[in-house]
């Protein structure tokens, strides 16, 4: 017999098969009544397979009395109300590890693009104006410049390993010194202030609500630019528009936003700010990898075996 699962979102089209294949599941979002449906699932149902960045909160928590695990599709559980699952005694878990290249891969993009401008020059290159009007205007080397990584983690280490490998050098501020080859910095805005690029790659929620703010873009400088791939939380994205407009920071790389997939259209206008729509993990082979180990955890569970990674 299959075991009862609730799906929250689509999310990959891969793993979808898959949770719909290997469990009886339903299809939280295709329900015409949603407290409806969770009413009838509730007797039932012990996990809840989650993707996207929908809120997973104490009230839907409710509505699944018989609930045991939350199966997050993604590293990253800002989205997940982690202390209503401990008081529930619900188990969480993510996909940690399995997409730090590709995230990292991203990053290592958004630094090269962000200081080489070369998403800007191809732009002007289909706009006519090579010929027009002559050579693009010159970028900033990215080798023998200082990478400061804010969240030197999973993710934060396989950046500072490509970094290195393009002549970078690396510093970094977590809540904990790490034992690494790298500087530390005690704060944000000192990192900042010691590096030539900030790259956030924190996670997201309340603890690291707008960590960077004026004061970090202060210090970061007019020579400074930033790269976000963590979330948009993180930084304090109206200041940060502010003070791209005004050149107070040399420019940004932004993957992550604070109201996705709203993005402020002033940003669009910008000549010295990278955009991507949240593709860090985006390929298809990190994506399967990702949507295995969800689907894993939840058997694991159900074999009432330890799960394979959950958030602690
Ligand atoms: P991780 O291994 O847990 O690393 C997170 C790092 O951030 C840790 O070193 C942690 O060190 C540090 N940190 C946490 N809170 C902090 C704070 N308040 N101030 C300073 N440093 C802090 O996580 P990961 O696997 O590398 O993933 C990091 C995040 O990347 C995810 O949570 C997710 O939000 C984001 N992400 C984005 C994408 C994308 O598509 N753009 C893809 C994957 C992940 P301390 O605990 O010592 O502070
Ligand atoms: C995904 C992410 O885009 O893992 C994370 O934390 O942000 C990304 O890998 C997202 O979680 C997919 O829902």
């Amino acid at each position: 017999m299959k075991h009862e699962i609730v799906i929250t979102a689509p999310g990959h089209k891969g793993t979808l098969e898959r949770l719909v294949q290997e469990f009886s599941a339903i299809k939280l979002w295709e329900a015409t009544d949603r407290a409806a449906a969770l009413k009838e699932a509730a007797p039932r149902v012990r996990a809840l397979a989650h993707s996207g960045h929908s809120k997973v909160d104490g009230h839907l928590m409710d509505a699944l009395p018989k609930l045991e695990i939350i199966s997050n599709f993604g590293v990253g559980v800002d989205q997940i109300d982690l202390d209503a699952a401990k008081q529930r005694g619900i188990i969480v878990t993510n996909t940690a590890g399995v997409l730090n290249e590709c995230v990292a891969d991203c990053a290592m993009a958004l630094v090269l693009n962000t200081l080489r401008k070369f998403p800007q020059s191809g732009t002007y290159l289909r706009a006519g104006n090579w010929q027009t009007r002559g050579a693009y205007p010159l970028g900033t080397s990215i080798g023998g410049k200082t990478l400061g990584i804010l969240g030197l983690g999973r993710i934060g280490e396989a950046i500072a390993k490509r970094a290195q490998a393009f002549g970078m050098n690396i510093r970094y501020h977590n809540r904990n010194q790490k034992n690494v080859p790298h500087a530390y910095d005690a704060d944000a805005a000192t990192l900042a202030a010691n590096s030539d690029v900030l790259l956030v790659i924190t996670p997201g929620g309340a603890d690291t609500d707008k960590l960077v703010n004026a004061r970090v873009l202060d210090a970061l400088g007019p020579q400074g630019y930033l790269v976000n791939v963590a979330r948009g939380s993180v930084v304090d994205e109206l200041v940060l528009l502010r003070y791209l407009q005004e050149k107070k920071i040399a420019g940004a790389g932004l993957d992550v936003f604070e109201h996705e997939p709203k993005v402020p259209p002033e940003f669009f206008a910008l000549d010295n700010v990278v955009l991507t729509p949240h593709v860090a993990s985006a390929t298809f082979e990190t994506r399967k990898a990702m949507g295995d180990l969800q689907v894993e955890n939840l058997h694991l569970h159900f074999a009432g075996k330890p799960v394979k990674t959950p958030v602690t």
